[in-house]
């Protein structure tokens, strides 16, 4: 299948959310009897040195709002075209399943809680929900790309640690908002949970190595190396250790930066110096998770700290 195939397929079901600040539209419906869901978002614009108003705003598309002393405002279109400078992102996820939809239901995502995960809570709901999913064709995109080919002409980088490539997420043409993913080869690193020191070498290489891929890449652009966010999630949507490579100037990705969600890679390398041998299963990890989430439902919700005070203070 093709997405312009797909398209126009997509039969509408109901509004998952909308976002005026991202201009993200999120829609469920159906392709072929089978759930899908739509994602919009309305482009950055690219303004270069040949930019040119009078161009790309036809005069016969303003119509003014309001003129009073010195302001002027109206609304217009804008030209595009579909190589350099397209409209929209479209991003379609077909057949969706549950989690996806979960995933992209804002109307749903009302009410979020803090987690104090402790080790033991890790061991007792984490761990096996973690081992159900791995099998269930979730991470078959990642296999797709580490292994059979898929978005080969997208790779940035590729080594035996690491392949790093544009983000799902990602336009490919804003540098403002440049957004790779760096998925880790080896398979037996579900999350930072499984990290320990002895991966601390490892982990500083790869950093390396991305700083260095990007600069070869992207060097033309103004971004230096020390303007990537570098990022792991806690809990991610994909238990198959992945990296976050973002412009520290792009911050239209609500939950996904916040304290309670991103962990940056700097702070993971450090902490595994002191936490040694053991790793993060030596720590509380405290995190965000909405009601929605299907470990909340598995056992967190029994967790949430009620009454956080102390009050033997
Ligand atoms: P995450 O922390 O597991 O979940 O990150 P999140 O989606 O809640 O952030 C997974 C990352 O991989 C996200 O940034 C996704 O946008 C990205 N991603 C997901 N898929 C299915 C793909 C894909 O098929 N191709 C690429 N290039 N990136 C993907």
């Amino acid at each position: 299948s093709d997405i312009a195939t797909l398209l126009p397929e997509f039969k509408y079901s109901r509004t998952l959310g909308t976002d005026p600040l991202t201009k993200t539209a999120c829609i469920l419906g159906s392709i072929k009897d089978q759930d899908a869901i739509l994602k919009i978002e309305k482009s950055a614009f690219q303004i270069n040195d040949d930019f040119s108003i009078s161009q790309s705003i036809k005069t016969k598309n303003v119509k003014q709002l309001l003129h009073n002393d010195v302001y002027y405002t109206g609304l217009s279109i804008f030209e595009y075209d579909l190589q350099d400078n397209p409209d929209l992102q479209v991003t379609i996820i077909w057949p969706a399943t549950e989690i996806h939809i979960k995933k992209y239901d804002t109307t749903e995502q009302t009410k979020f809680h803090m987690i104090s995960e402790t080790p033991e809570i890790y061991n007792e709901i984490v761990k096996p929900y973690i081992e159900e999913l791995y099998d269930t064709g979730r991470l078959q995109w990642v296999k797709n790309i580490l292994h059979n080919g898929a978005e080969a002409e997208r790779i940035v980088y590729r080594d035996d640690d690491i392949v790093i490539l544009p983000d799902l997420k990602w336009d490919g043409i804003d540098m403002d908002s440049l957004y790779l993913v760096g998925i880790v080869c080896r398979d037996d690193i579900r999350s930072i949970r499984d990290l320990n020191s002895s991966h601390i070498t490892w982990l500083k290489s790869i950093k390396n190595n991305i700083y260095v891929s990007f600069l070869k890449k992207y060097g033309h652009s103004n971004i230096k190396p020390n303007q990537l966010r570098l990022f792991v999630h806690y809990q991610p949507s994909y238990y198959h250790f992945h990296i976050h490579i973002v412009n520290v100037k792009y911050n239209g990705l609500g939950n996904s930066i916040t304290a309670g969600k991103a962990i940056l890679l700097d702070d993971i390398i450090d902490l595994l110096e002191i936490l040694g041998c053991e790793g993060f299963m030596k720590k509380n990890i405290n995190y965000i998770i909405n009601e929605q989430h299907d470990l909340w439902t598995r056992g967190l919700c029994n967790y949430v700290l009620k009454d956080p005070i102390e009050h033997r203070y």
